[in-house]
């Protein structure tokens, strides 16, 4: 493995809101990864703010994933796109990494929507097309949303019981991905994670807090992915991003900020470091 690990991360830039590449990049870093972005659109805010402008960078991004093929990535982290033409990119440089890094692994986070709600962006095709990546990822990070959209389960809201969540991501893997972990598992007072590895499903939980905040989705895929980078096994890296998301989203509830502000990650960052080493 390189000292320090390569990603390429291919996602949105929200100016603010805190999501996407704003989250994945300090974290990437913090957790001593270097993380490459390819920017899928640049947008002023994210999509839960009534006004925001928003770029599609689908032109640009073919040239721009083909002038990385002369590069090699450790993992491939992707998460919101800006149009259907992206997936048929991606899918090629997924093969060209594989080819030259046999060893180069996929984190697919299929953003789509949440709260039983496509996001604005997401029309019905381009779910079908995430729909079709996901048998080339090595771990998708799905929510329950997201999850219902790429199983076509009816969506009945965040509460499910165990034996639901494990049905849930058996058939997520019935489109053939490496491993799935089902986020934002509503229990009583307590929220979580279903991961689904070699045929067997672990479900671990956090104290929930009552305030969903927006990106918390990304903050959770970002730090897997820092974890899995620097060579953590699939739930340990469960583990730190379940223990981290625990402390940053108490932390923002005690601020009282908007929730489509997201999290306030920026004065817990320095403890994923720590983190990576207790673990
Ligand atoms: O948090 C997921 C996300 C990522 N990128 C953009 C979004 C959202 C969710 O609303 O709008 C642009």
């Amino acid at each position: 493995m390189r000292t320090v690990p390569r990603v390429a991360c291919i996602n949105d830039l929200s100016g603010f809101g805190r999501c996407s590449l704003t989250t994945v990049l300090p974290v990437l870093s913090v957790m001593g990864v270097q993380a490459c972005p390819a920017p899928t659109a640049v947008l002023s805010k994210h999509t839960g703010f009534p006004r925001f402008t928003f770029t599609d960078l689908t032109d640009s991004l073919k040239d721009y994933l083909e002038s990385w093929n002369d590069l090699e990535f450790d993992w491939i982290f992707v998460g919101f796109l800006g149009s259907l033409g992206q997936i048929e990119m991606i899918r090629r440089f997924f093969e060209m990494q594989k080819r030259k890094n046999p060893a180069c692994r996929i984190l697919l986070d299929p953003v789509m929507g949440d709260s039983g709600k496509r996001y604005s962006t997401y029309t019905p095709a381009l779910c079908d097309a995430v729909r079709e990546l996901v048998s080339e990822a090595d771990v998708i990070t799905p929510n329950i949303t997201e999850a219902c959209l790429l199983t076509g389960t009816e969506y009945r809201g965040e509460c499910l019981h165990l034996h639901e969540a494990e049905a849930l991501a058996k058939s997520l893997m019935q489109l053939s991905c490496g491993a799935a972990v089902i986020t934002g598992i509503v229990r009583e007072n307590q929220i979580g994670n279903l991961t689904y590895l070699d045929g067997k499903a672990a479900y671990s939980a956090v104290h929930r807090t009552e305030s969903l905040f927006s990106g918390t989705g990304d903050l959770f895929a970002a730090v897997l992915c820092g974890a899995l980078a620097r060579g953590k096994s699939l739930p340990e890296a469960v583990g730190i991003a379940g223990e981290f998301l625990s402390e940053v989203t108490q932390g923002t509830l005690r601020q009282n900020t908007p929730a489509e502000e997201g999290i306030l990650f920026e004065p817990y960052l320095y403890h994923l470091g720590e983190m990576l080493h207790e673990k």
